[in-house]
């Protein structure tokens, strides 16, 4: 077993703050320990409002590196305008609107507290990098170096069975629901978007082990490692 301090990548949450809860519980990062939100915290599933509640408080507790996934671009961008809002609104922002008003009211972005919008605003990042492995919300261009890939691609792009990166390093990702609820693994790219918010997993992995853990909306987890998904 390695001495190092894990390095913890989550796959994306999309407003499932009870396997959110199982998946930490499950992991039981310690504080010296990496955490690494893959982005895609909030729309589709129930509360979202509470997964940011939970991260900000993460943030706190723990070594966090959020990074940012289309769905944040999209709230974000959501008070720009009215073109902007409705998109996101069309795209799962209505259930996380709806997730700030207990009295099943639809919500107004006037509901979103400041310390949320000060997370979407000024903590998340595009990517995260070490020796080994690439952390992004969605995918790279395979030939281009990490600074110089675009918020297009970084944010929205399907993962298709991706080349291997030019840097030779593990692509890590989220974005690309999994619907068997199970990682995609292809050695050098490797997809942990299991589905959480529709019947699927929320997955955690350990990027210098291949532990890996999950968990799902009724509060169950399970165990597994990477090489138990190659392709
Ligand atoms: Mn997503």
């Amino acid at each position: 077993m390695s001495s190092s301090p894990r390095i913890l990548a989550v796959g994306d949450i999309h407003g499932c703050a009870t396997a959110l809860e199982a998946l930490l519980q499950a992991v039981a990062p310690t504080r010296d320990e990496l955490i690494v939100t893959l982005g895609d915290y909030v729309d589709r599933g129930l509360d979202s409002a509470g997964v940011l509640n939970r991260l900000v408080r993460l943030a706190e507790t723990h070594r966090l590196v959020p990074l940012r996934g289309n769905h944040e671009q999209m709230m974000a961008a959501a008070r720009d305008g009215d073109a902007e809002l409705q998109l996101w609104c069309n795209l799962g922002g209505e259930a996380t609107l709806m997730s700030y008003c207990p009295f099943d009211d639809h919500g107004t972005l006037a509901d979103v507290p400041d310390a949320h919008w000060d997370f979407l605003d000024r903590r998340l990042s595009d990517f995260y990098e070490t020796d080994t492995h690439i952390c992004v919300h969605a995918g790279v261009v395979p030939h281009l170096p990490l600074d110089r890939q675009t918020p297009l691609v970084l944010r929205w792009q399907a993962f298709d069975d991706p080349p291997p990166h030019c840097s030779g390093k593990v692509v890590v990702c989220g974005h690309t629901p999994q619907k068997s609820g199970l990682p995609r693994n292809l050695g050098h790219a490797v997809c942990i978007d299991t589905l959480a918010h529709d019947g699927g997993w929320l997955t955690c992995l350990d990027l210098n082990s291949g532990d890996l853990w999950q968990a799902n909306e009724r509060g169950e987890s399970r165990r597994a490692h990477l090489d138990q998904f190659r392709v």
